[in-house]
């Protein structure tokens, strides 16, 4: 394949699983009462529904659906998995804009949850997602085998807490009161745990779906990790970058908070090079990997992670 076509085929894959997602989401988060449940509040699943539907790249759900697809597996329960994982990263986001943490006032180009709600409406719609994706994965719907279901839930629940997200999270409030320079190594535990995991997570959860063996399974764990490492240092350069309206939110606000980047620890031109340096890393893990053509979209997805601009 040409490099023109797999690019086209990228966007077209990334556009129908956005869509894919949103569908599933619109689904999920409907009024109609669950089993077990008592009610849905209407104005926290209107709250839950505006922080998760209707924007993002949803680039989490990709890889969970096209590492599936290496295997075969796509459907119901892929896209449940993938929904689910979106929930999570959507309330990382609601939380991460509160006044308490980041406190901006825009997020994918719209006012952030606490803006458009209050901050008791955003800080529980982001409670509702984090614990429905859990919900979600748990239900004999996402797979007819219990065990990898358990896999999934143990998988997110890893990735999403203390030794993942919200650690890497703590972290990087931590480092923002420091003193002393930040540590280049300091700054990339931090990354791998606050934006690396969940990218992570997506290719594993794609891959226990699928029923990949250690091997292909060693192979998109490398993927994921140097696609995660790479997504983050973008982000810092995108931020350095500044331009707010192509990413929807505020940029610029990393270096007059003293936040841990690698912009600010290596220069934006070494940042540069280690973002697409990381970009050839996770195409080499995938071709390590032997998934020949069928992984091509994951490999643009690499380029498309490196080269993007929001
Ligand atoms: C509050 C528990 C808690 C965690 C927050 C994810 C996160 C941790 C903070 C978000 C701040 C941030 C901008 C992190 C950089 C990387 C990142 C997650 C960017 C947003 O992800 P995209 O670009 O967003 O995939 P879209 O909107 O496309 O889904």
């Amino acid at each position: 394949m040409t490099e023109r076509v797999t690019a086209n085929l990228f966007r077209t894959r990334l556009d129908e699983v956005a869509a894919a997602t949103e569908t599933t989401l619109d689904t999920l988060l409907s009024p109609l009462v669950r089993p077990g449940e008592i009610e849905r509040p209407a104005r926290l699943l209107e709250a839950m529904r505006y922080s998760s539907l209707g924007g993002g790249k949803r680039l989490r759900p990709f890889l969970v659906v096209e590492s599936a697809r290496l295997f075969g597996a796509e459907g119901e329960g892929v896209l449940r998995a993938a929904a689910a994982l979106e929930m999570v990263h959507c309330y990382s986001l609601v939380h991460d804009d509160l006044p308490a943490m980041d406190d901006d006032d825009l997020r994918r180009g719209r006012p952030t949850a606490h803006k458009a709600f209050d901050e008791a409406s955003a800080i529980l719609a982001g409670d509702g997602l984090l614990t429905y994706a859990f919900d979600v994965l748990a239900d004999g719907a996402t797979h007819k085998d219990a065990t990898v279901r358990a896999d999934l839930v143990l998988g997110l629940a890893r990735a999403a807490g203390l030794g993942g997200m919200v650690g890497g999270q703590a972290l990087d409030l931590e480092a923002e009161k420091a003193t002393a320079p930040h540590q280049p190594q300091a700054i990339m535990t931090l990354q791998a745990m606050k934006t690396g995991a969940l990218l992570l997570y997506a290719v594993e959860a794609g891959a226990r779906i699928g029923g990949a063996d250690a091997d292909q399974r060693a192979a998109l764990v490398k993927y994921g990790r140097a696609l995660g490492a790479c997504f983050q240092v973008a982000d810092d350069i995108l931020d350095a970058e500044g331009d707010e309206a192509a990413l929807g939110k505020r940029a610029g606000k990393d270096a007059g908070r003293n936040k841990a980047t690698l912009v600010s620890a290596l220069g934006l031109d070494a940042a540069r090079e280690r973002r697409d340096m990381l970009a050839i890393d996770a195409i080499e893990a995938l071709e390590e990997g032997g998934f020949g053509e069928k992984a091509a979209v994951l490999a643009e997805a690499a380029r498309f992670t490196a080269a993007r601009r929001s």
